[in-house]
């Protein structure tokens, strides 16, 4: 993509409404904007690293044995009334009557959608286990939303639902969940640590939060140090096998939110490895049984004949809060540094001297070269003064910048930045090439 052809709305004043780095560094690079209190645009810079969050999420739900599928923003109450869970949602469902006079909501979750989706068609215990998703637009009605995308009304949620025959069928399937999102968040350059949890309005009383350590989060949390630095399982763990090891690993270590925290079993953990911080919930799983099964009647029949409630379980992932935690966790007082898996553009392009002939050439060479690999390059071939090209590539993060111009040229060079370490070199830029190149490789 070319700076000239592309929309980047970066700003240089800091948007006084914005708190958090994550949430001005989004405003000034250009990602969102802000459509009314907790609703917002994705720009195509925001656009693109939301994108790049929902692919790897889809992949790893994938890997994990869940089955895509899309479900409506706008739900009949009556379902919710079935479950019980109309009135008990409050003020934070946002309520709709159609011109029927018929109400309607916009959905804040799926748990009663999916379970008479499954009832409708599954009666068998022989088509269990099942696992569905889908990545849609919710809406929760926010008495404060904040921090721009990571609290705000209207997000975008990654969220999967489990049906099995037993409870311990059903702790499978959250095993599975368990593991594919230590994958998927290590995927994104994130140490996300699962906690034990309250489970609010979704119900149940098995459930952990995927919390990243950040100073800015919502959350208090107290953990075993060593869960921080424990490395993921690995894309080639077996998700037929048993998966129930690699969930103790984590679970026998004490970590809690502060509404379940239990300060006695915390003093436990020897003081050097105690560690309480803040953190942002980056994703959420529960296990609730037949809470919904049961009142909306979504029986199987089992090998016996008789018939029982099917058990189940849900599983979120915050897409869009996401795109606000990485930055919350890889930033400087420049600007953003997007891991390589996430960023919007894999290389920036630099052109110190828009005009010359030969810098313009060899800006063109790199870029169809780059293009050519799959870096998905953003070339900067605005008339703007050098000075103004490099503040804006620091802002926007991309992970490397290919800096060309007359001086460098007359010595055969270029120069190649590393966004995170800020580390310059210059070489031949066929040698620029193969090192970006040889750099464009996903991360885990
Ligand atoms: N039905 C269950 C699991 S599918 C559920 O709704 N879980 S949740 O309430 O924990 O939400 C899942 C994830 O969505 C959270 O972990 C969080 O990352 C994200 N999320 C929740 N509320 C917001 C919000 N207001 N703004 C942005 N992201 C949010």
């Amino acid at each position: 993509m070319r700076v000239s052809k592309y929309f980047l709305p970066t700003l240089k004043e800091t948007p006084s409404e914005a708190q958090i780095a994550s949430h001005r560094l989004m405003l000034r690079a250009g990602m969102v904007r802000q459509e009314a209190a907790g609703i917002y645009s994705w720009l195509p810079l925001g656009f693109k690293v939301l994108q790049n969050i929902e692919q790897i999420v889809r992949e790893e739900q994938n890997r994990a044995g869940a089955v895509e599928m899309l479900m409506p923003t706008i739900q009949p109450a009556e379902l919710w009334k079935e479950s019980g869970r109309y009135d008990a949602y409050g003020k934070e469902m946002l309520r709709i009557t159609d011109r029927h006079k018929r109400e309607m909501l916009y959905g804040p979750t799926n748990e009663e959608m999916l379970t008479a989706i499954f009832r409708s068609y599954c009666r068998s215990y022989k088509e269990l286990p099942k696992m569905l998703y889908h990545i849609q637009w919710k809406f929760r009605d926010e008495v404060r939303p904040r921090f721009g995308v990571m609290r705000g009304r209207e997000f975008l949620m990654k969220d999967a639902y489990s049906f099995d025959v037993d409870e311990a069928a059903a702790r499978r399937s959250y095993n599975r969940m368990f593991i594919a999102y230590l994958n998927t968040f290590a995927r994104m350059g994130l140490k996300a640590v699962p906690m034990r949890a309250e489970t609010g309005p979704i119900g149940g009383d098995l459930s952990h939060e995927f919390i990243i350590l950040a100073d800015t989060g919502e959350s208090a949390v107290f953990c075993h140090k060593d869960l921080v630095d424990m490395p993921a399982p690995g894309l080639d763990v077996d998700f037929d096998g048993d998966l129930q090891p690699l969930v103790d690993e984590r679970t026998a270590l004490y970590a809690a939110t502060e509404d379940v925290h239990d300060e006695a079993a915390f003093m436990k953990v020897s003081e050097d490895k105690r560690l309480s911080a803040r953190g942002i919930e980056v994703g959420q799983v529960f296990y609730f049984g037949t809470k919904y099964s049961e009142p909306m009647r979504a029986n199987v029949t089992l090998a016996d004949g008789s018939e029982q409630p099917v058990h189940m379980g849900s599983y979120g992932v915050g897409v869009s809060r996401i795109a606000g935690a990485i930055i919350e966790a890889s930033h400087d007082e420049n600007g953003i540094i997007w891991p390589m898996a996430i960023a919007p553009f894999k290389v920036g392009i630099i052109n110190l001297r828009q005009g010359d002939d030969a810098t313009d050439a060899a800006c063109e060479e790199a870029y169809a070269a780059l293009v050519e690999a799959g870096l998905d390059p953003l070339y900067d071939d605005s008339e703007n003064r050098a000075g103004a090209k490099f503040s804006r590539m620091d802002l926007i993060g991309l992970p490397w910048q290919l800096i060309i111009g007359p001086r460098g040229l007359k010595d055969g060079t270029v120069e190649i930045k590393e966004r995170a370490s800020g580390e310059r070199q210059s070489l031949p830029l066929d040698d620029a090439l193969n090192l970006l190149r040889s750099k464009n490789v996903s991360a885990i």
